[in-house]
């Protein structure tokens, strides 16, 4: 319907094009029955023409924010309102959902075949599986469809909406036990168990900002949970990594291809244990003894990186629970920030009330202490992480200790010091 030059330049090339996308999608929108549709048959192409403008004119043209959203929740409904919508009155109004994702993301052909008909019938037809929270996120729809879509979406998909505002956010995790070997907790039932538990966390915004929960199932972190939330749970052991002999030796006979081959497709030739896996362990706390592999558990700090070598002869241990770590955020205030380990290890069992009981201690602090916008893991920061154990109640350990050549439980010698005791200060500061 509209000229879109620009646009059209992102369909050319190899990789897929959500232009290539939308189009098809605007097409198909043209060809249904109209009563088969709740909001303008236009709307995508509409879309695609404020784009093209706003790549004209170098700005964007969505107007921002506006209150909108369902009856009895404050957040899942993200308000968008074109300022050109003379131009292109299919997307006046643009509304985004976010709807909560079910645990590790998996779903029944035919409930996605279901929420595509409810989205082309009350919604643009265009959503994205998944935002990078993890909800699936439809794309844009009417101020007047969002009841309805609400109630189908309860009532007939019983899917609920996620989290957005100053709220807990859809919490969301690896999947687990489901597939993976590594897992040393069932997260997907403690995802479900913390979304489900902190409803009124999630749907009505209470806080001084966002908080995100998310769980790993080991250190391999495949959520990123420790770079991405508020409170990141990753889970692990305390006893020792399990060792199969057997195989240990059929590795390095060559009979069993690390990582399974499969992975890496790289060719390992003979695999030599010291050189991949002995020499990069970081503690350096792994030996062959006698012929066997021997492993100081007390200094392993659990990379996992043997275990992701060797995954048919060493195993996480069966003593599992999580390391819990708070205060990971993206740039806004104070920059970015990792999660700060707090937490070394905890069990994770159902019903998970150590886990909750620490969790609300959290919050309450948060709420209290922390200025508007102000993320837990800059409010750690501003108040000192000695206060913020102080207040969850748990002991410093050296596990939590950032950097250690920047502590000062480093004492120098004078003679380590160029220039010794003498130097000034301020020369240094010159040069
Ligand atoms: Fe985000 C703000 C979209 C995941 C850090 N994010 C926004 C706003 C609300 C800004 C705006 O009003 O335009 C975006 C709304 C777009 C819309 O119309 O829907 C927006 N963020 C998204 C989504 C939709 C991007 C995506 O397509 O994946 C993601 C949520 C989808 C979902 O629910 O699944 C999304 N945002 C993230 C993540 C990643 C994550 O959650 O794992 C981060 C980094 C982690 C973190 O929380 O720090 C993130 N978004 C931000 C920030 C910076 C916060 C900070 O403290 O530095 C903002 C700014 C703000 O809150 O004002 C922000
Ligand atoms: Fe598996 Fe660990 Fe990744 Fe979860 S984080 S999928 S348990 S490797
Ligand atoms: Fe070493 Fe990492 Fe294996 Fe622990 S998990 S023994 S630190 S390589």
């Amino acid at each position: 319907k509209h000229d879109i030059p620009d646009l059209e330049e992102l369909e050319k090339g190899p990789w897929p094009s959500f232009v290539a996308d939308a189009k098809r999608e605007a097409l198909h929108r043209k060809k249904l029955p109209k009563d088969r549709m709740m909001i303008d048959q236009d709307v995508v192409d509409d879309l695609l023409g404020q784009l093209q403008l706003s790549f004209d004119d170098g700005e964007t043209h969505w107007k921002h924010g506006g209150i909108v959203g369902v009856f009895g929740y404050g957040g899942g409904v993200i308000g968008r309102y074109s300022d050109v919508p003379e131009k292109y009155p299919s997307v006046a109004h643009f509304h985004t959902l976010r709807v909560n994702q079910p645990a590790s993301k998996f779903y029944k052909t035919d409930f996605l075949r279901a929420l595509c008909d409810l989205w082309e019938f009350r919604g643009s037809g265009m959503f994205n599986m998944h935002g990078s929270t993890g909800d699936i996120i439809l794309l844009g729809t009417t101020t007047e469809q969002l009841e309805p879509l609400f109630y189908d979406l309860t009532h007939e998909l019983d899917q609920d909406l996620g989290g957005s505002g100053s709220n807990l956010r859809t919490p969301s995790c690896c999947v687990g036990k489901a597939r993976c070997e590594f897992a040393c907790i069932d997260t997907q039932d403690l995802c479900y168990e913390l979304t489900t538990h902190y409803q009124d966390e999630l749907h009505r915004p209470a806080f001084p900002y966002k908080f995100k929960i998310k769980i790993d199932g080991c250190p391999n972190g495949c959520v990123a949970s420790l770079a991405r939330s508020d409170m990141a749970l990753i889970g692990t052991w305390r006893d020792d990594i399990r060792i199969d002999q057997e195989a240990v030796q059929a590795y390095i006979r060559g009979e069993i291809q690390p990582d399974g081959g499969a992975h890496s497709g790289r060719d390992w030739g003979k695999f030599d244990i010291q050189k991949e896996v002995i020499d990069l362990c970081p503690t350096g706390c792994m030996a062959m003894e006698d012929g066997e592999l021997v492993i100081n558990n007390q200094e392993c700090n659990r990379c996992m990186h043997c275990i992701n070598t060797m995954p048919r002869a060493l195993r996480p241990g069966t003593d599992t629970g999580v390391s819990i770590l708070f205060g990971a955020k993206a740039p806004i205030l104070e920059g970015a920030q990792l999660a700060v380990l707090t937490v070394p290890f905890m069990k994770a069992e159902a019903p998970y009330d150590n886990i909750k009981e620490l969790l609300e201690k959290v919050w309450d602090w948060w709420i209290e202490e922390g200025k508007n916008r102000e993320r837990l893991g800059e409010l750690i920061q501003r108040k000192g992480l000695p206060r913020f154990l102080e207040v969850i109640g748990v002991p410093a350990a050296p596990q939590m200790v950032k950097m250690p050549r920047t502590n000062p439980y480093i004492f120098w010698k004078e003679e380590d010091v160029p220039g010794g005791w003498k130097r000034d200060i301020k020369d240094y500061r010159l040069r």
